[in-house]
């Protein structure tokens, strides 16, 4: 079943660290072999031993309209052949300025960069710059890229990995970020306050996907907001998950909160290689050349890169019942899979906002990194790959959320209900 695989995991192996270019793809935490993808289509992945996946990963978020969707192919053939990088600016990057500033209403301007890691590394830099102080809070679980000051107590493959500390993350670093436990307001309030002063911003997954998808509890986020107006601190969403996949507005519109900085990513490269940071103009005015605060890069606002993200954002922007479409399919398959896990009769949490989704094997609600932690999470790798083997990929981790896509159809949100409960069958 997966041969071609097997003997391409070994090969890579030898000349990339883990065989893969980025940790949680290498099935680690769920043991086997990741499966190689041969090429994708719609909701399908295909791999490189002639296997068809329904696809919940949607490569981490970007490919919210399914892969190989044709306006944004044919954009890139077109615009590959006038070249692939000038290092220069372009039209296509104002437009795509103009076009993200018209969907995220509190963002006056807007940097391209190659990466989510990029951006919020940026908004730190800018938030610090700005404020002229040196600590930032983030929470437990969260996963903002693989930036030093980030990669304490972080979420997706640090929370995976289980890696309490990070080598070659220096005391320096780590001692300039405190963490505070998701939702838990008080504890940011005691941050602040024993560190009166001193902290530049607040960084938060609106509705955290490193752990899981873990929603906000009501008043959380709004605390955070009047918290950072009464003591100076930049509040930033990290809607590098969120962001054109929740609504056209990101968690922002769907959760009517507001921050001073933003950062994206996934989405708003249609799947090349882009991020971005933006906000407030009084604060974006501080980064180079117009400000100080250095940041750069060869490839930012790549046309490649722009006309793909630019392609998918105009369909999102004009036909934004895909939310509503998205949704309604998330929700359907929510509730098939609370049937299959009700008959099934072990604990279980299912967790859920518009088309982001996780399962956890938990017996009390999971609302942060601890009750993450603290579900059976020796449960998730048979259930992975009793779901793998029947067709369905899902994310190799109990630490990562689920991301739909709007190729997919009722009868693969069947098939995926009756794969999970054949699936649970193997559980016992
Ligand atoms: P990238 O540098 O991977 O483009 O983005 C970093 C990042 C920042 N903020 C949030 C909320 C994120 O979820 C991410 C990246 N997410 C992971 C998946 N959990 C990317 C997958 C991977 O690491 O391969």
């Amino acid at each position: 079943m997966y041969e071609k695989s097997q003997q391409l995991f070994e090969r890579a192996q030898q000349s990339i660290p883990g065989g893969v270019n980025s940790p949680v793809r290498a099935f680690k935490s769920v043991g086997g072999t990741p499966v190689f993808m041969q090429k994708a289509k719609g909701a399908y992945l295909y791999d490189v031993d002639g296997n068809r996946y329904i696809d919940y990963i949607a490569s981490w978020g970007p490919m919210i309209l399914g892969h190989a969707w044709e306006p944004v192919v044919t954009a890139i053939q077109e615009y590959a052949a006038y070249s692939t990088s000038y290092g220069a600016p372009t039209l296509l990057e104002v437009e795509m300025a103009e076009l993200i500033c018209s969907l995220a209403p509190n963002v006056d301007m807007i940097r391209m960069v190659s990466s989510g890691t990029e951006a919020c590394m940026s908004a730190i830099r800018l938030a610090r710059g700005y404020t002229g102080r040196n600590k930032i809070i983030k929470f437990t679980g969260h996963y903002h890229g693989h930036a030093d000051p980030f990669l304490v107590k972080a979420g997706s493959g640090v929370a995976t990995f289980n890696i309490q500390t990070v080598p070659g993350v220096t005391p320096g670093v780590a001692q300039d970020t405190l963490t505070a436990p998701y939702n838990d307001l008080d504890a940011v309030k005691k941050l602040a306050a024993a560190h009166k002063g001193e902290i530049a911003a607040i960084i938060v997954e609106p509705v955290a996907g490193n752990m899981g998808c873990i929603l906000p509890q009501p008043g959380f986020l709004e605390g955070l907001r009047t918290l950072c107006d009464a003591e100076g601190i930049v509040f930033i969403l990290d809607e590098v998950m969120t962001g054109f996949r929740l609504a056209p507005g990101g968690a922002q519109e769907r959760l009517g909160i507001r921050a001073d900085l933003l950062t994206y990513g996934k989405v708003i490269g249609g799947g090349m290689p882009v991020g971005a940071f933006g906000g407030k103009k009084e604060i974006m005015q501080l980064i180079a050349p117009l400000g100080n605060v250095y940041q750069a890069g060869t490839l930012s606002g790549n046309p490649i890169a722009m006309i793909a993200g630019y392609t998918l954002l105009k369909e999102l922007k004009n036909n934004p019942s895909i939310y509503r479409e998205l949704e309604e399919k998330t929700l359907y398959l929510r509730n098939g899979l609370d049937k299959v896990l009700k008959a099934w009769g072990q604990p279980y949490q299912i967790n859920q906002l518009g088309s982001m989704i996780s399962l956890h094997f938990s017996e009390h609600p999971v609302t942060d990194f601890a009750s993450a932690s603290a579900a059976n999470n020796a449960r998730f790798p048979a259930f992975f790959h009793a779901m793998l083997k029947r067709g369905v990929y899902l994310p190799p981790s109990a630490f990562e959320s689920w991301f739909l896509n709007n190729a997919l159809t009722y009868n693969d949100l069947d098939s995926t209900i009756t794969a999970a409960e054949a699936s649970l069958k193997d559980l016992n």
